[in-house]
């Protein structure tokens, strides 16, 4: 399906200040930071939203890590390939559309639509692939197909589901116990307790039509994919196997990301993804921010309600992407403060030297994408004074290209 069109990203090359180093970047399959070495094109896949609501402030704080990544990536001169997909089509969008009595199809595109303004405003940076489940339902049958050659999937009633045990490595990215796995994926759209299934943990890959949903043809009968195999089948595609990274939310962990690594390990013969990365989650009145919990700030409600979508992002940017962190009204008040403080700096006719800056903001973001310490290193600069002309413009550069920031 359509991108978005992503802001120009100034090369600070350009400027005579060379080349970042590579990132390092925490892993959850081994708990320790890893340096996203190598050459050429680095390869990204990011979980998208399932569009049955607007994007909240959770949503952009994940997304913004993941600029955050890309961005130090093309500092070091590395083009990358992003692929992220749409789920427009699972339970929770069908749900929602019959409650609200819309057409699925509408709501999908109208919330996906929405989601796209809001990347837009906050200047996040755009999937190269950016790429529906219904539209990729032949990948998931031919998934399907090298999972059945693996003798990995088995038939309930008219469902099909992966056998978890196909793949040893099963349980290597969540580290969870048996106990810890079978509550959450109770809890995250899993089937723990069906009947007839080898094991508890064993996942949908493809689901007989039921009464009033939509469904698509297949030699399995009519039915529509599983939730895991999607993201398996988009990344496959699109990335090829053992990309650099596989992005999320912390909530994806566990069942989302261990069972889509499971599939495509085990149809494939190779690893999925080289690391496993997860934003932290953003609450709300203590709790999670969620559409099935309704507890939201909406990024397009701030908006609409006048907010400088750079004060968004410099609110979201105020914490590390891996903490969990509560959102206050306030903070887009604070985050409006250094904006404008910031702004002033950079319009001035001069200020201090900018080399230790453009050293510091580099080193932050490239150590696990450390934006609170690139932000308080600008706000640092910001304070004092200087004779240097040039300094101005080479912060407001930085600040574009590592922050994503528009002064
Ligand atoms: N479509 C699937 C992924 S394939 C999905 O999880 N969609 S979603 O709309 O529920 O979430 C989209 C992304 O936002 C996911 O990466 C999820 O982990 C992240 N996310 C959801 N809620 C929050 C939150 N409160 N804080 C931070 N990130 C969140
Ligand atoms: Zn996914």
């Amino acid at each position: 399906m359509r991108s978005w069109s992503s802001p120009d990203v100034p090369v600070l090359a350009d400027l005579g200040l060379g080349h970042g180093s590579a990132p390092s970047v925490h892993d959850s399959a081994t708990g320790a930071l890893q340096v996203l070495d190598g050459s050429g094109d680095a390869r990204l896949y990011v979980c998208g939203i399932t569009p049955y609501d607007a994007t909240h402030l959770g949503h952009a704080s994940t997304y913004l890590a993941f600029d955050l990544l890309q961005r130090v990536w093309r500092d070091q001169g590395r083009d990358v390939v992003y692929t992220q997909n749409v789920t427009d089509v699972d339970d929770p969008l069908l749900e929602r559309a019959v409650a609200t009595g819309v057409d699925w199809v509408e709501l999908a595109e109208r919330e996906t639509q929405l989601f796209r303004d809001d990347m837009t405003a906050l200047r996040v940076l755009a999937p190269r692939h950016y790429v529906g489940a219904v539209e990729s339902i032949d990948l998931v049958l031919g998934l399907i197909d090298q999972l059945e050659a693996a003798g990995a999937v088995y038939r309930v009633d008219d469902d099909l589901y992966f056998d978890v045990h196909a793949d040893p490595a099963f349980g290597a990215i969540s580290g969870l116990d048996a106990e810890q796995m079978a509550q959450l994926f109770g809890e995250r759209g899993g089937d723990p307790e069906r009947a007839g299934k080898k094991h508890p943990l064993d996942c949908l890959l493809w689901q007989a039509e039921r009464p009033g949903e939509p469904a698509w043809p297949s030699p399995h009968g009519p039915g529509r994919p599983g939730w895991h195999v999607e993201c398996a089948a988009i990344a496959l595609e699109h990335l090829g196997t053992t990309f650099d990274v596989q992005g999320g939310g912390s909530d994806l962990v566990f069942p989302h990301h261990e069972m889509s690594a499971s599939e495509a390990a085990v149809a494939t013969g190779e690893p999925f993804a080289r690391a496993y990365v997860h934003a932290g989650m953003v609450a709300l009145d203590g709790e999670k921010m969620s559409k099935s919990k309704g507890n939201l700030r909406l990024v397009s409600a701030l908006r609409t309600s006048g907010r400088d979508p750079m004060a968004i992002r410099l609110a979201l940017l105020a914490h590390h992407y891996r903490s969990d962190w509560e959102w206050f009204d306030e903070q887009a008040v604070e985050a409006q403060a250094r904006l404008t403080s910031w702004r002033s700096a950079v319009a001035r006719p001069s200020g201090p030297p900018a080399a230790q800056l453009v050293a510091a903001v580099r080193q932050a973001m490239a150590h696990d994408l450390d934006a609170p310490a690139a932000l308080a290193a600008v706000d640092a600069w910001a304070a004092r004074n200087g004779d240097d002309t040039e300094s101005p413009h080479v912060v407001r550069t930085v600040v574009d290209a590592l922050l994503g920031v528009s002064l």
